[in-house]
């Protein structure tokens, strides 16, 4: 028997909007490669959307590989995609152990173990110690079912009556350098390598499920300082794009880092991008970012109604945001603001205080958002129970996406109001302000989304909320989780 493990991201299906063709390599699954690379195991990786491949040249590259352990990442609205490749890999490929990894199995594993057969085991949150320990136990032959961050079925009379084992999180080590760095090695190459410097967020917004907790590790920026020089020197890096949930979250530690960039010359060769919080920035370390190559920032401002801004709990009020972007501005740091329609309660006049606040921003770039009840937020309780005027419209996961999905509607604003808000908000940001060429830019990149969204408004066969809930295509996932 083999011992070999590969690692893959499934590719989109229907390519819709960016992500589904991105120019950068899956960060989750490189992290856990590299980890298990540095303890020496012979592992591979698949980057099904970066190769820009299609189902089939996926699952006939896993088949080809043989991998004695296969482990799977996704999103929620990629479980689907996951699910199809675990199918057929399991047919093909009977002996291999398959193993769901990433956000979606990361909150509902045990839902996730009973709505998808074909996956063995769940990996937990932070896969890099769990999935180690997961591997070393199945080439040894012992159970990985007792690994702390496993969750997996007992043995059952039947196949539909097993019960499933949790084993909590995945472990975590507080000193992040020890995670070591993503296994750039193993994907094809990419135009750009993002980072992560930090894991944590402190705050407490309802919509987000803050998947490595609310205590914030750092790595060490001399750490960080020699990913980017290996991005630059072996990978040809040009712009970095950091994924720490909010960058700003400690302002020494940003100027540290900041120095520490400069000192070793990468401010003249990289360009930086970050998510930031409106109250985690001041003059002094928005200047300090910008010296230090950061060309734009981007920062959830949700809602422009301040009661609804009270009850997302990010502790934002307009005045912040406000403040936050003055700050920006006079530190030449361009800017993206991020907003949500269809918070809990939200009615048509509270999204177009949103709106409102979005053309009085005039952000660089602007994103809106339409609520999606993401596992694991409070958000998605509230949805469960029917709670802050929500209707579910959906479970087909595929739906749970913020641009283009279709989960959810409120009593007060249908799905198709939300969806004419959301257009209403883009195009208001750049004629109120008249940017009009950039709003032909923003129309030319964002093509496929756009089709798509305007379609779903257009369309007359549009889902109920009574009708999808009778409509469900596969056995239902209890929301229970
Ligand atoms: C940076 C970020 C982005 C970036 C890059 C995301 C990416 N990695 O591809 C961008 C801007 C592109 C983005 C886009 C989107 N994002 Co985003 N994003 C984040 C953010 C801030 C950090 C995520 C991140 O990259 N972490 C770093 C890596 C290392 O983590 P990781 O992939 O989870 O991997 C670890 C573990 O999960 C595990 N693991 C992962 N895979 C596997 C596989 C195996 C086998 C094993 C064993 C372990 C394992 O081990 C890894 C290392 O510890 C989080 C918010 C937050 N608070 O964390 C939201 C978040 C991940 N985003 C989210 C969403 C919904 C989206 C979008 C779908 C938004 C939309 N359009 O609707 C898109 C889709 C992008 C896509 N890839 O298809 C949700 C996901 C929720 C969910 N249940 O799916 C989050 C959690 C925010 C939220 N609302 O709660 N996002
Ligand atoms: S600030 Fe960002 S990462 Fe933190 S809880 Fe809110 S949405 Fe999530």
């Amino acid at each position: 028997m083999n011992e070999r493990v590969l690692l893959v991201n499934p590719p989109a299906e229907v390519v819709r909007e960016c992500y589904d063709t991105p120019n950068y390599p899956a960060i989750g699954i490189a992290y856990v490669a590299g980890y298990l690379q540095r303890h020496d195991v012979d592992v591979s990786v698949v980057d099904g959307k970066l190769a820009r491949h299609t189902l089939a040249q996926t699952i006939d590259e896993i088949v080809t590989t043989n991998p004695r352990v296969l482990g799977l990442t996704a999103m929620t609205h990629m479980i689907a995609t996951a699910h199809k490749i675990a199918i057929a890999v399991r047919e093909r490929s009977p002996d291999t152990v398959i193993v769901l990894g990433g956000f979606h199995g990361s909150f509902l594993p045990e839902q996730t173990l009973r709505e998808f057969p074909a996956f063995n085991y769940v990996v937990v949150g932070e896969g890099e110690l769990a999935f180690l320990e997961f591997v070393q136990a199945v080439f040894a032959g012992s159970n990985p079912a007792e690994i702390q961050g496993v969750a997996s079925r007992t043995a059952a009379p039947t196949p539909d009556e097993f019960a499933v084992r949790l084993n909590g999180r995945g472990k975590l080590t507080d000193h992040l350098d020890e995670v070591g760095m993503p296994a750039w090695d193993l994907f094809p190459r990419a135009e750009m390598y993002p980072i992560m410097t930090q894991r944590g967020c402190p705050f407490g917004c309802n919509f987000c499920s803050r998947p490595y907790g609310r205590t914030v590790r750092q790595r060490t920026p001399a750490h960080v300082v020699a990913e980017l020089r290996r991005s630059v020197e072996e990978y040809g890096c040009k712009h970095v794009d950091l994924y720490d949930e909010t960058f700003t979250v400690r302002r020494d530690y940003v100027a540290s880092l900041c120095d520490a960039i400069c000192d070793a010359g990468l401010d003249e060769k990289l360009s930086f991008w970050s998510y930031v919080h409106a109250n985690t920035v001041d003059l002094p370390t928005a200047k300090k970012m910008k010296r230090a190559g950061f060309r734009e920032v981007g920062f959830g401002v949700e809602s422009g109604n301040p009661e609804i801004m009270k009850q997302m709990k990010k502790g934002v009020t307009r005045e912040d945001v406000h403040r936050a972007a003055d700050i920006f501005r006079k530190a030449g740091l361009k800017f993206a603001a991020y907003f949500i329609i269809g918070h809990p309660n939200e009615t048509k006049k509270s999204a177009l205080d949103t709106i409102d606040l979005a053309v009085k921003l005039n952000p660089d770039s602007v994103a809106f958002g339409i609520m999606t009840p993401y596992p694991g937020t409070e958000v998605w309780d509230m949805a469960k129970r029917g709670e802050g005027g929500y209707r579910m419209l959906s479970m087909r996961w595929e739906d749970f996406n913020k641009q283009i999905g279709s989960a959810l509607e409120l009593e007060n604003l249908s799905r198709r109001q939300m969806e004419m808000l959301q257009l209403r908000g883009y195009l208001t940001v750049y004629l109120k302000n008249f940017r009009l060429r950039e709003l032909y830019e923003a129309v030319a990149i964002n093509r496929k989304r756009i089709t798509f969204i305007l379609k779903k408004i257009l369309s007359k066969t549009r889902r109920t909320a009574s009708s999808s809930w009778l409509e469900r295509k596969r056995p239902q996932p209890a929301m229970n989780g």
